[in-house]
């Protein structure tokens, strides 16, 4: 059973503008394209909302709904800026995390050790986070999968967060409106609800040979929806360019013996934080050395092997630099860039042609 929480800002764009410039607060306001350019409103805060302010609705239209409505233009690069940082969070808790646009991405916490593991703990860790480092608000669901996650973070949106237990799922699907499933947007609602078929339970009723006469392929979706199910996975973008651990220590050491032996146990720490990266090839390995007067050097060396004794050197070399007490120590190594290794390898084979 997976852990997947599902983050989604709340009127992210919006948002951002009402915090940059506090004026804006407790007015209706938008951002989007000029009216005399023909352009659409990307979202709106929830004072223009209650006008029928929404996304994707033209700007002139957005007007005549309300027309004191202030907008402003789209500043793309200052919200990826913000979003941006609102990932670095998310890949503190965990390296599984799928954004789905700037305001919103997956994550699979299921191996996460912070708050014994609690997923609703960490959501709640998350959003708080991120409040105190940007100033702006943030929803989440939690469930054992990206669907009921999905469907949760908007249920106590704005600012809130919802949380599907497995047990909760069968109480949690069968009331649940059609509508609400990604992929059945109005079209296939009307088409369902001409069917007589309102909520998930209704759907449940239907044998996936009739969800795919009426609805083709979808229908096998439908048939694991409308039952809670939905097997995905949490698809990781970021590749991993290097590993390392490091120490810092409570006493300066201040010899080569006493810097050998914190190396082999630094090591057996990078030998367990590199499981996860089994496919992953080893490009160099390095070791850092940061003195007691705060001057740093690292020495590497082209290997793949991990082997204790490598480090061991690479640490003789770097102390023997400056002779000096050791205040840290840290080991890791960097992964070979395997896009440009496929290159590579292409290249070579044009050759041989
Ligand atoms: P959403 O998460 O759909 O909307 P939102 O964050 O503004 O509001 P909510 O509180 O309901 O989550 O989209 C995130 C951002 O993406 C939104 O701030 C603006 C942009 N966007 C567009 O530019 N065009 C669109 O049609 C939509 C839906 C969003
Ligand atoms: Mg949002």
């Amino acid at each position: 059973m997976r852990k997947i929480i599902h983050i989604d800002m709340d009127c992210f764009y919006a948002a951002i503008e009402m915090r940059d410039n506090p004026a804006l607060k407790g007015i209706p306001i938008a951002v989007g394209g000029a009216r005399d350019r023909r352009g659409v409103i990307c979202t709106s805060n929830y004072e223009a909302r209650k006008y029928g302010v929404r996304s994707a609705m033209a700007t002139a239209h957005a007007l005549q709904l309300c027309p004191q409505l202030t907008l402003l233009p789209v500043n793309i690069p200052k919200y990826k800026a913000v979003a941006l940082q609102i990932r670095e969070l998310f890949y503190s808790y965990t390296e599984k995390v799928e954004p789905l646009s700037l305001d919103e991405a997956y994550l699979d916490v299921t191996e996460c050790q912070q708050y014994q593991g609690s997923a609703t703990q960490i959501a709640q860790a998350i959003r708080e986070e991120i409040f105190t480092q940007q100033q702006l608000t943030a929803s989440a669901g939690v469930a054992p999968n990206k669907f009921l996650a999905k469907i949760a973070s908007d249920w106590n949106k704005p600012n809130g967060q919802y949380v599907i237990t497995p047990k909760q799922i069968t109480d949690f699907i069968v009331q649940l409106p059609v509508n609400k499933i990604p992929g059945v947007g109005k079209v296939t609602a009307q088409k369902m609800q001409d069917m007589g078929i309102t909520l998930c339970a209704d759907l449940q009723k239907l044998a996936i040979e009739q969800l795919i006469e009426h609805f083709g392929v979808f229908g096998q979706k439908l048939y694991a929806y409308c039952r809670g199910v939905d097997q995905r996975e949490v698809e990781a973008q970021r590749v991993r360019k290097s590993v390392s651990v490091e120490e810092t220590f409570a006493n300066d050491l201040t010899n080569m013996t006493h810097c050998a032996d914190r190396i082999a146990e630094l090591f057996n720490q990078l030998v367990q934080r590199l499981k996860p990266y089994s496919e992953n090839t080893i490009k160099n390995q390095f070791v850092k050395v940061k003195f007691n007067n705060f001057t740093q050097t690292t020495a590497e060396c082209i290997s793949a092997d991990l082997k204790l004794n490598v480090f061991q050197q690479l640490c003789q070399t770097a102390y023997q630099r400056y002779q000096l007490p050791v205040r840290l120590l840290g080991v890791g190594v960097h992964f070979r860039d395997e896009e440009k290794a496929i290159n590579t390898v292409s290249e070579q084979l044009i050759l041989n042609i």
